[in-house]
């Protein structure tokens, strides 16, 4: 019986400099297969690049949300005319058309069979990209595990350390954040799963080192924060030990929105602003003022 290691790939958010280093880690431990669940760009400027190594790696790739708001932004559904958004643009206009064909055309799940070990890979969950199983949310974890035909259900999205646990023996995995993790300053995350003999036989939570300084020097280069400051100020606050700042931004935002308009707009927003917090430009304006000394932008 063959043995093969596959790597789980998940939320790179465009941070190309994290993922060419996990890719080597990933050599380097004899990695055969590689599956990419979701979250490939938008946050980071580096999506063209990003897609380069993930096209040149596997056709096994997921959309995520993030891929989502780029097709409904070149959809033009909605009005994107709110400042927060000029960051979404431009990772939509830095796109070539190919690639935004590309994203167009990802599956949001799929399951995949190795020697066969039947995986469930989604970014969210089965059911949409945007819904998040978090690790404590026991109930609709259950839910899915009692619905799942397949031997192990994968996942990423929520940006939670990375996390596995049995259930009703099926595995359950969180493959964490490759791009932007919050727990970490310069570090990548992914998982090697190794299957033998129609089981699976370890599951390698990794940690690998990037180079943060050279992602904030990138940022500088791409011309972005000429159209954007804010968004990436926070993106990256995320990324260097600052997300309670980033935090803390996205709570008083909603709650000036919620004194202004004595209710919170996505009770009964439909569609993706169910999921995009709408702020007016001059709160959004005014708490990047406020929160100066987190950014390094
Ligand atoms: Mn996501």
């Amino acid at each position: 019986m063959v043995v093969i290691k596959v790597a789980i790939i998940s939320d790179i958010h465009g941070n190309s400099i994290a993922l060419e280093e996990v890719l080597k880690d990933a050599k380097l431990n004899g990695v055969d297969e590689y599956i990419f669940s979701g979250d490939l760009v938008n946050d980071l400027p580096f999506g063209n690049k990003t897609l380069e190594i993930v096209k040149n790696t596997t056709d096994k790739v997921l959309k995520g949300n993030k891929e989502q708001y780029l097709i409904e932004f070149e959809q033009e559904k909605y009005n994107w005319s709110n400042i927060q958004f000029k960051n979404t643009k431009f990772m939509y206009e830095e796109l070539t058309e190919e690639n935004r064909a590309y994203i167009r055309n990802l599956p949001h799940c799929m399951e995949i069979s190795y020697e066969g070990v039947n995986l469930l890979v989604a970014h969210g969950s089965p059911k949409s990209v945007e819904e998040l199983l978090n690790q404590w949310n026991t109930e609709l974890i259950e839910k899915y595990v009692n619905e799942l035909q397949a031997d192990a259900l994968i996942f990423g999205h929520t940006h939670e350390k990375m996390w596995y646990k049995e259930i009703n023996g099926k595995l359950v995995l969180n493959a964490g954040c490759t791009g932007v993790s919050p727990y970490y300053i310069g570090k990548a995350e992914y998982v090697i799963l190794t299957i033998n003999n129609g089981k699976i036989e370890n599951i390698d939570l990794r940690l690998v080192d990037y180079d943060i300084e050279l992602v904030k020097q990138k940022i500088i280069e791409s011309g972005i924060l000429n159209e954007d400051k804010v968004l990436m100020n926070l993106t990256f606050c995320g990324m260097n030990g600052n997300g309670l700042a980033r935090h803390n931004f996205f709570k008083e935002a909603k709650m000036l929105q919620l004194e202004r308009y004595g209710k919170w707009y996505q009770d009964e927003a439909k569609g993706i602003y169910k999921y995009f917090k709408l702020y007016d430009d001059d709160i959004w304006l005014g708490l990047a003022r406020k929160y100066d000394d987190f950014f390094v932008f």
